[in-house]
This record gives C-alpha cells, structure tokens and sequence, in this order.
C-alpha cells in the first residue's frame, strides 16, 4: 500500500538538526532523493564519479576505509564537489563501540571523519553511550547521525523489537539523531529521514546476501525517503545516464505518495 507523506521541506520544520533541515530542503529545491554509495577504491575515481553523477544527487556516501591511497587532502577535495554540486557527505561507517572508543574513532586517526562528514552511521548495539560519545564530538560541529535499524543483507540479526528499540533510542538525541537507516519508515513522526540501501532498478540480489528492493518499492510502499544506490550506478557502463535513471524512479515515487496539503 502507498504511504501518504509531506513533502520534504515542510518536514525540515520539524526537525531540530540543522544538517536535518538542509538534506530536506536541498532534496525539494535539487528534486532529487538519490544518495550515491561511491564504493571505489581509488581516490581519484570517486573524484571523478562524484563529479559526473554529482548534479544528480543529494548525498553522496562513502567508505572511506576502502580508498587504497587516502590522503587527507582527498577529503578536501571531495568536500569542495560537494560545496560545487549542492550534495551531502555521509560516511557509511557504522560505528559500533563504547562511547569513548568511537569518539577517537570519529575525530582523530586517519581519516578525520569530523571534520568532513556531514553524516555518519551507528548501529544501536551497544546503547546509549556510543550516541552520547558521538554527540560530544559531532554537535559541536554541526553534524549529524543516522541509526542502523534494519539492514538489508539476508539473515541479518536485527530482529523487530530491536528495530523498535533503536527508535526509541533516538527518539531520546533528537538533536543529534536525524533518521534511520532502514528497509521501511518506522514511525509517524515527521522529524525522522529514513534511508534505504540495497536498491537496483529490478529486484534481486548479489552473491553475498544483499537483497536489492526497487526505487519505487522502498519510496512509494515502504515509505522510505532516501535510496542509496551503489552498484546499480558504479558499475554501470554509463555511470550519469544510471544514476539520472534512480533520480527519476525515486523522485517519481516520492510524487505520487505526495498529500494535497505541504
Ligand atoms: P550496492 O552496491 O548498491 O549493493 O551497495 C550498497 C551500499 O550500502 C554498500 O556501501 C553497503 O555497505 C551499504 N549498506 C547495505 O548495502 N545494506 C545495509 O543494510 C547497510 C548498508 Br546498513
């Protein structure tokens, strides 16, 4: 069944996050709600990705762990594509420790995530230390974070109630928390972004246990906001053309779940 929604801008007036408010906004005025995985390895290659598919989308995620020849100017250069095609920076890292342990692992080490990401991921696991250990090291720099609630790889062990759970865990850091990465919308409350990885055009899956749902399946039934496509788009032989193909099936998708009144 189709899920009635509000449309993204007026949804920003119930978010308390400022990142929050600019993603919704930026989708409306961008029309687009497609996030890029830029799952490559090599520096210059999700440049140049990030560069061609970045007027098609609103949030480009990484995994900056992957990049064989990371260099801290890299991220200087990815946050100035992002400036130059109005896109978000997330970064798929799925922290998952005590609270003091990922606060090091947010600021410092390599990478730096802080200070270039406007977006990271946690899984609840571990409670509500590892969300209060972010916070210390994300609010400060206007940042924001995303719950795994769901996954999307077969035989995963995130039952409902812990689903459920996890809401509730964010429902407590509406400053910091922003949304869920999720298969479905989990609450009526307008404040929470849900976005939804594992999506190709036609559904399916890899050889590893991801399972792919369509744009159309996670925005329009699910009641998703945002689809995150990797290799549906990376691996295609015309990266641009794909990608404006999941603009158009998710923007699309989000339209015609529109309410008469925004
Ligand atoms: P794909 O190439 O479109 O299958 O890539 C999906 C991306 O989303 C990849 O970077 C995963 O790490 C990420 N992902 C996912 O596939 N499923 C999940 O439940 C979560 C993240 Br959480």
């Amino acid at each position: 069944m189709k899920q009635r929604r509000l449309s993204y801008t007026s949804r920003s007036t119930h978010c308390q996050n400022l990142i929050a408010k600019k993603l919704l906004a930026l989708m409306d005025s961008k029309q687009s709600n497609l996030a890029l995985s830029a799952d490559v390895t090599s520096a210059a290659e999700l440049l140049a990705l990030a560069n061609q598919v970045g007027p098609e989308i609103c949030l480009l995620k990484t995994h900056i762990d992957i990049v064989d020849d990371f260099t801290p100017a890299f991220t200087i250069e990815l946050k100035k594509l992002a400036n130059q095609h109005q896109f978000l920076l997330f970064e798929d890292r799925k922290f998952a420790d005590i609270g003091n342990t990922v606060k090091h692992q947010y600021q410092g080490g390599v990478y730096r995530i802080a200070d270039w990401a406007d977006i990271i991921n946690a899984h609840s696991l571990p409670g509500n230390g590892i969300i209060q250990g972010l916070a210390e090291v994300g609010m400060p720099k206007n940042r924001a974070l995303l719950l795994l609630a769901e996954m999307s790889s077969a035989n995963n062990l995130l039952t409902t109630e812990y689903t459920q759970k996890t809401l509730q865990l964010a429902e407590a850091f509406p400053e910091f928390v922003i949304g869920f990465i999720a298969q479905h919308r989990l609450s009526t409350d307008p404040q929470w972004i849900y976005m939804t990885p594992g999506i190709q055009l036609a559904a399916g899956g890899d050889t590893l246990g991801q399972q792919y749902t369509t744009p159309k399946q996670a925005i329009s039934e699910n009641g998703s906001d945002i689809i995150i496509v990797g290799r549906g788009i990376v691996n295609a032989t015309d990266p641009l053309a794909a990608a404006k193909k999941y603009r158009t099936a998710g923007w699309e998708a989000y339209e015609e779940t529109l309410c008469g009144v925004n």
